[in-house]
């Protein structure tokens, strides 16, 4: 055994390992910023557990950056933890230590130690060995960045609770592109970003203090994620100029410790825009040349730069068609300029008509991946990635796994899952989106002969045999400290690495790591929070889009309010098609588009009929009457009815479910998960009513419970004893009660009304607008009595009444007497113009309706 001892670093690993700090951790304030990877120290049964034979030194011999980093968190997580403090030493003390490195290296430096022989990329080893008499724990990765893996892997399992000895493990990814891509334009804003400005970019230039980058490049380590890139797929051509390289470094140099690649979004017209030639044209020897000197450029600068995305021919961006090239050439060029560099090309898949003719019953957006792409397999040079968002539309709360998964045998792809809450909330709601990604993921589409070819097979290159592939995730992180706006929707960036890494996770797994990270391991913090998340999706569909409607959001707006029309009569593609007597798009070979038939037969038989298409589905693919009846035995109508009051009153639950945790949780994140879900709870009563009503109106099927247009604890506004308020209609109709809403346009106006339900304790909801243009002041008052006063700064996106400015306020427990008068006085500010919709009184602690 050739293991060198060093007795001065013996001396201070001894003396280290006695000292068990005495000092208690401050609870500290807890605003989300270190997300999952807090340390907080365990309590002293399972920090006594996960300290016993764990040694007291970290061990490293390598210099590189990752490698440090590996053996500085895995102090600090110790440190903060188990309160223990190692000691770094560069040979193996004799009480033998946590070995962590290179497999390579620790192979010559350890020779005692055994590995297997082959590391897969990216793969580690941990293992607990007995080397020279010594206890140690063994980190060996493939490869610097998979040391740190392997920390990050050590440092999870002792924040479970997990044992660490004996341990024999070896970790492989499922693929080699783990990548996330921000949205960021570089003048700071993002789009489809709810957590505030760029982290990276800010006035045109990449920002001074990167210390958020690295932050966010810690976490992205501890995830296995691997790449990144940092400016929005609606690419600004600046970013391939020679004046943004050394900027552009500045990140790299950031993120390169914790084995992050950086790439750049760029836009096809470039050669054009910024080279100042006279084409784009990709079958252009200028433009191949442009392209080439461009990353030599860039790799001059940043040797490691991992590639570009493309985002072409889609939404309005130039590409090959101008030319009528193709897809593939447009792809080849970029990537033959990156492949003497050993970078990639991500082409997104994400290629539509949006000036659609919506008459044509036969034109179907849902086909145009496939129809795009489809035909140019084998095409695309070796390095260039088919980058596909997981369903055919976009991101919507319900969407069948996109078909040219299964139709690229010869092309490399990767799925793209949108981790940012677009369609989905926006960060205002919890929506965890883990098992709606593991329905995609798991998804046969039976393409691969007698094998199983779910989806997470495909992309990962396995069932096709591909050289690379594997996961995009649309992250779009901000400056807000929490990193989205919502502490809960930080389990969508978690579940998103930890699904990249190994897709044959559970949704269940995920989050209870994820919670047990996050908020630690009080068994009623976990329970709770494990379910809200995980209901949490189909809660959403409830409330929103069910049956495979799509979100049902404003579409040619923000994509967050209700607006069940606006996907119709325009050239966008996301209809759903409802008219007075039937429901959904036909995409059946029989009939509708044929979309159904870019699937493998055997996917295309079940969906291809009404009787065998799942229910979840059934509206995306058929086109049915209100009065069919889903495998249930409900009607669609009643299922629609039913559905968003089962959404509406599963998050009024969370509220109640989460308030039950006050104490322990810290103070700052169990008040404003609270405010968010309160609000949640609110907006999913305006979709409740939003869309039922909308269906009502079309469908003319009564609620069968009676629900429907009668709401009998609600006083609309317009009907109210208005001074100054003056009634005004709403659009869409359909996001405000009764007949519209009440507008002030004085200094203050008030609505009065007369309360003639029985005496007693009653909670007074309050339905308001609260637009971004103002910050108008409210009063309740019963009688001379002041109820309550607010302010409606919310910073929801819309300047106009509608679904996503229509707010909910709720005051308990108000002592009303029969003949009472209950006052509204609002103050407009600014553009904001203190709008009412309705006020509901309800027996106290009753479910609102
Ligand atoms: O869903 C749409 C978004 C666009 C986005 C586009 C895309 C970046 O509304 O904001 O553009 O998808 O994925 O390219």
């Amino acid at each position: 055994m050739n293991i060198k001892h060093r007795p001065h670093m013996m001396h201070r690993f001894l003396t280290v390992a006695f000292i068990v700090s005495l000092v208690p951790v401050a609870a500290g304030a807890e605003d989300g910023l270190a997300a999952w990877l807090r340390y907080a120290r365990l309590d002293a049964a399972a920090a006594q557990r996960a300290a016993q034979g764990l040694p007291m030194s970290v061990v490293t011999f390598e210099d590189s950056a990752p490698v440090q980093k590996a053996r500085d968190e895995l102090v600090k997580g110790i440190r903060g933890m188990l309160g223990r403090d190692l000691a770094t030493v560069s040979a193996l003390p004799r009480e033998g230590g946590i070995i962590a490195g290179t497999v390579a290296r620790l192979r010559q430096a350890v020779p005692g130690l055994s590995l297997a022989a082959t590391v897969p990329a990216d793969g580690y080893f941990l293992k607990t060995a007995t080397i020279g008499g010594a206890r140690c724990l063994v980190i060996a990765g493939e490869s610097d960045r998979a040391v740190l893996y392997g920390a990050f892997a050590v440092l999870r399992r002792i924040a479970l609770g997990h044992a660490l000895t004996p341990l024999d493990e070896r970790q492989e990814p499922a693929a080699p592109v783990r990548w996330v891509n921000e949205w960021n334009n570089i003048d700071g804003s993002i789009e489809r970003g709810y957590g505030g400005r760029s982290i990276f970019w800010d006035g045109g230039r990449i920002r001074d203090d990167l210390s958020r980058v690295n932050d966010y490049g810690r976490l992205l380590a501890s995830l296995g994620i691997n790449g990144i890139s940092i400016n929005n797929v609606n690419a600004n051509p600046l970013v391939l100029s020679s004046a943004f390289v050394p900027q552009v470094a500045r990140v790299a140099d950031v993120l390169r410790p914790w084995g992050v690649r950086l790439a750049l979004a760029v836009d096809f017209g470039s050669p054009q825009s910024l080279g100042k030639l006279p084409t784009y044209d990709p079958l252009d020897p200028s433009v191949i040349a442009w392209w080439k000197a461009r990353a030599d450029d860039l790799y001059l600068a940043i040797p490691d730069f991992g590639g570009f995305v493309l985002k072409a021919d889609s939404e309005g961006r130039v590409g090959p068609s101008a030319y009528g090239r193709s897809h593939a050439d447009a792809a080849n060029v970029v990537a033959r300029a990156l492949a003497p560099h050993g970078g990639v090309i991500f082409y997104r898949g994400f290629v539509y008509d949006h000036h659609m003719d919506w008459n044509n019953p036969k034109n179907d957006r849902a086909r145009a991946a496939y129809d795009n792409f489809h035909p140019l397999d084998g095409q695309f040079d070796a390095n260039a990635i088919v980058q596909i968002k997981h369903g055919p539309i976009d991101f919507q709360v319900r969407e069948p796994a996109s078909p040219l998964f299964g139709a690229l045998g010869k092309t490399n792809q990767a799925i793209e899952l949108q981790i940012t809450q677009e369609y989905m909330g926006q960060g205002r709601h919890t929506v965890f989106l883990v098992p709606m990604w593991k329905a995609a993921l798991d998804f046969d589409l039976h393409v691969g002969g007698a094998a199983p070819s779910p989806v997470k097979a495909l992309v990962s290159g396995k069932t096709f045999h591909r050289p690379t592939g594997g996961f995009v995730g649309v992250s779009n992180v901000g400056l807000n400290p929490n990193w989205y706006g919502n502490h809960l929707s930080q389990a969508n960036l978690y579940g998103f690495g930890r699904l990249a890494w190994n897709p044959d996770l559970t949704s269940q797994q995920i989050v209870d790591e994820w919670t047990r990270l996050t908020f630690g391991n009080d068994p009623l913090v976990v329970q709770t929070v494990t379910r809200i998340q995980l209901d949490s999706w189909p809660t959403y569909e409830n409330y929103t889009g069910p049956l495979g409607l799509q979100t049902l959001t404003d579409i040619v707006g923000n994509h967050y309010g209700v607006a069940v029309e606006a996907s119709e009569r325009n050239g966008w593609g996301q209809w759903h098609r409802a008219d007075d007597k039937a429901v959904g798009m036909d995409r059946s070979v029989a009939s509708g588009t044929g979309f159904v038939g870019q699937y493998s037969a055997a996917v295309s038989k079940v969906y291809e009929s009404v009787e065998s298409c799942p229910d979840d589905l059934l509206l995306f693919m058929h086109h049915v009457p209100y009065t069919h009846r889903l495998h249930s035995g409900k009607t669609v109508i009643q299922y629609i009815y039913d559905s968003h009051y089962a959404g509406a009153d599963a998050v009024e639950r969370y509220v109640g479910d989460w308030n039950a945790l006050r104490g322990r949780v810290d103070d700052q994140r169990f008040a404003e998960v609270a405010e968010q879900l309160t609000y949640q709870a609110g907006q999913a009563v305006v979709w409740r009513d939003a869309v039922s009503r909308w269906f009502h109106r079309a469908s003319g099927i009564a609620d069968a419970r009676g629900r429907v247009d009668h709401y009998p604890d609600r006083l609309e506004a317009e009907s109210a004893t208005l001074a100054g308020y003056a009634v005004t209609k709403v659009t869409p109709w359909e996001t405000a009660s009764g007949d519209g809403a009440v507008e002030c346009s004085a200094a203050s106006c008030t609505a009065t009304f007369q309360y003639t339900g029985a005496s007693g304790p009653r909670d007074i909801v309050v339905q308001y607008f609260d637009v971004n243009t103002g910050a108008a002041r409210f009063r309740l008052r019963v009688g001379d009595r002041v109820i309550g006063e607010w302010t409606g700064t919310d910073r929801v996106p819309t300047r106009r009444l509608d679904g996503s400015s229509s707010s909910r306020r709720t005051f308990r427990d108000v002592s009303l007497q029969k003949g009472d008068t209950i006052v509204i006085e609002g103050t407009p500010d600014a553009a904001e113009t203190a709008a009412l919709d309705y006020i509901e009184t309800l027996p106290a602690g009753r479910r609102q309706r």
